[in-house]
């Protein structure tokens, strides 16, 4: 039968399951990949599976995040995650080389193969032709001990892309418009491959911009197929021997066709506070600017930096914005630097920063009260640059730079100066010295333990009955950052009960202490959201550290991918409305019932919930297969695998 791409790569890796949209299916991981800020408590989880070996062909530990360094917390992290590489025979790479997703590229892509990664943008890999999903760090902590991941088979659309950019139009402004297109809810359970002409004209780095931002979309993953282009990037990075050819069939079939015609593309911006917010910035042009961040995983590589650093060439920045710089790894600093493009950046003005996510995640350079962010990376959630009042809005790297230049939002075809074209170059500098590579397993080793070191918690299993009160109603698109914000928190990821002090802090800023109340008085907490809740990050963190508050039902008009599953991992109960408009017959403070709950996952019986305070009745639904309710009766996966 004729296969599309991603029909390939699947049936190559088929555990068990039937390969049809909507069936869940088991496959076969061959690579992971975990960061700092996910990874001790993925690695936490490794020791509590205890596998005698990686099931693995591959394994990576990257440390990105959590670099910045203020306090001893950071530090003692990077030596745990360095030690437990050693031990289970983890690739490990330091601090300074670079973030996960662009050194996985450059270094560990391989195109037909599988990569689980506990990162949302793991989907980068798609732009390598891998099959590359982001999961929460227990789901790739199993997949290292056991090789194996379980997923709802998606539907495939097909993302026909024709014709060529026109000068000063880039790789972000293809996927912001596929964002302004499909939004980025309603697309769980999907995979978008792309095709036609107009992929000829992008390099693996371009197209990785493109698949970077899948996890804004909300799909399963998006993927190119390998081809010529694939081959030159690794020839590039002297790894060509990697490269397989993986096209889609002539006639394959696939269960949607979206087309876009690159050259009627025009430069586009997400204004705050959602990646899908999207204008033409001839539309906003003109507004006043103070911030300027290049880099981020979605457009830090050697052609993003060599673009600004051409169009900057003899130029400066607007004296009113601060202009920073973050190169994706060490190899794209050094050959920018080698090429001469680090001095045209540093004479412009910018403030050149680690190989890290840095900015992005707004653990350093948060802007000012109120200030406008021009950035190429992926998310401009409320808060997420670590100043609530701030206002981000995303571009490419054109934009970005000629904002810089003129201190205001500008379209960069109307600067006037030569178009930057920068081919991906014949050879990368190879030099792998800041990743550790192991040697064999070490079960012996001491693993080093700093105090910020904390243990992967436990839940209880699901009662019978859940006496509760709704301890919070929020509304559409709560995003992870919403519920637990990264920033100058990032450093308690290792330690649970202080970093659940910050659970939905941009929110409700008492919402921790009112949680933790209700739990030691034996009252479950319940959630209210909207649709699409628990959209953007892969962090675990957001459903463990509302778990450790007593936290036990999330009642919404529907959930992203991998958060649901988080909540699953740690046995909380997701459930939807079977109405959406009951999402109105309930407020913060009411108080809950829920009988027979464990009898009536069990049975797959309608659930109902009773509304106390306004002594009424709401019909609940839910997607849950048999082993999601295990897990969750047992009180989470840890339990439900000891069982
Ligand atoms: C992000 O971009 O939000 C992060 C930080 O990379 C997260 C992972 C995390 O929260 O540690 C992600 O995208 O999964
Ligand atoms: Fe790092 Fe930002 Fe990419 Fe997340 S989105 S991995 S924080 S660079």
């Amino acid at each position: 039968m004729a296969k599309n791409v991603f029909g390939k790569i699947l049936s190559n890796h088929i555990i068990s399951g039937e390969e049809k949209a909507g069936a869940e299916v088991t496959i076969r991981i061959d690579q992971t990949l975990t960061q700092d800020a996910t990874g001790t408590m993925t690695y936490l989880q490794l020791e509590v599976l205890k596998p005698s070996k990686l099931a693995t062909e591959l394994s990576v530990s990257y440390v990105d995040h959590n670099t910045t360094q203020i306090g001893y917390e950071n530090f003692d992290d990077h030596r745990y995650l360095q030690t437990i590489a050693r031990k289970y025979g983890i690739y490990y790479s330091r601090a300074g080389n670079g973030i996960c997703h662009q050194v996985h590229l450059e270094r560990f892509g391989v195109p037909g193969k599988t990569l689980l990664g506990s990162d949302s943008h793991t989907t980068t890999g798609g732009g390598i032709g891998m099959f590359a999903v982001g999961a929460g760090g227990l789901d790739v902590a199993v997949a290292m001990a056991r090789g194996e991941f379980t997923l709802t088979y998606p539907k495939v659309t097909k993302l026909v892309l024709k014709g060529r950019l026109s000068p000063w139009v880039a790789d972000k402004d293809i996927i912001l418009k596929i964002l302004q297109i499909l939004s980025s809810k309603g697309n769980v359970g999907t995979v978008i491959e792309y095709s036609g002409p107009g992929i000829k004209t992008l390099s693996v780095p371009e197209r990785a911009t493109i698949t970077n931002m899948g996890a804004e979309l909300g799909v399963t993953t998006s993927l190119f197929p390998s081809d010529e282009n694939t081959r030159k990037f690794l020839a590039a990075q002297s790894r060509e021997e990697m490269w397989v050819s993986i096209e889609a069939d002539e006639d394959a079939e696939y269960d949607s066709i979206i087309e876009i015609d690159l050259s009627e593309l025009e430069p586009l911006v997400a204004l705050p506070h959602n990646p899908d917010n999207i204008v033409k910035v001839s539309d906003i042009e003109d507004l006043l600017v103070d911030q300027v961040a290049i880099g981020s995983c979605t457009n830090s590589s050697y052609q993003d930096l060599m673009k600004a650093a051409k169009m900057l060439e003899a130029r400066k920045v607007d004296q009113n914005v601060s202009f920073v710089v973050a190169p994706g790894s060490k190899q794209v600093l050094r050959m920018v630097a080698d090429n001469g493009g680090l001095s045209n950046l540093i004479e412009a003005g910018a403030r050149i920063a680690e190989s890290a996510c840095g900015f992005c995640i707004g653990n350093s350079q948060a802007p000012g009260t109120d200030s406008v962010s021009i950035r190429t990376s992926n998310r401009n959630f409320l808060g997420r640059s670590g100043t609530k009042s701030a206002k981000l809005y995303l571009t490419s790297v054109e934009t970005a730079v000629a904002s810089a230049i003129k201190g205001r939002l500008t379209d960069p075809r109307t600067l006037g100066i030569e178009f930057p074209k920068i081919e991906l170059p014949e050879h990368f500098v190879i030099d792998d010295s800041m990743i550790i590579a192991p040697g064999k397993a070490e079960p012996e080793v001491s693993i080093f333990r700093g105090p910020n070191i904390g243990e992967s918690p436990e839940n209880t299993p699901l009662p019978e009955r859940i006496e509760g009160i709704v301890t919070l109603k929020v509304g559409d698109k709560i995003t992870t950052d919403h519920i637990m914000p990264a920033g100058d928190k990032l450093k308690y990821r290792s330690n649970i009960p202080k970093y659940a002090e910050f659970v939905f802090l941009p929110v409700d800023e008492d919402f921790s202490k009112r949680a933790l109340e209700y739990k030691n008085r034996g009252i479950c907490n319940i959630i209210v959201g909207g649709l699409s809740y628990g959209q953007g990050s892969s962090r675990e963190h957001a459903a463990i550290c509302p778990m450790y508050l007593g936290v036990k039902v999330v009642i919404s008009k529907s959930f992203e991918r991998i958060h649901i599953a988080n909540l699953i991992n740690f046995g909380i109960l997701p459930l939807n409305f079977a109405r959406e408009q009951d999402y109105e017959a309930i407020e913060q403070g009411e108080e809950i019932e829920i009988p027979n709950v464990r009898k009536l996952l069990k049975s797959k019986k309608e659930i109902t919930l009773i509304n106390r305070t306004k002594n009424r009745e709401i019909k609940l639904s839910n997607n849950l297969t048999d082993k999601d309710i295990s897990i969750i009766l047992a009180g989470g996966r840890l339990n439900f695998m000891r069982q």
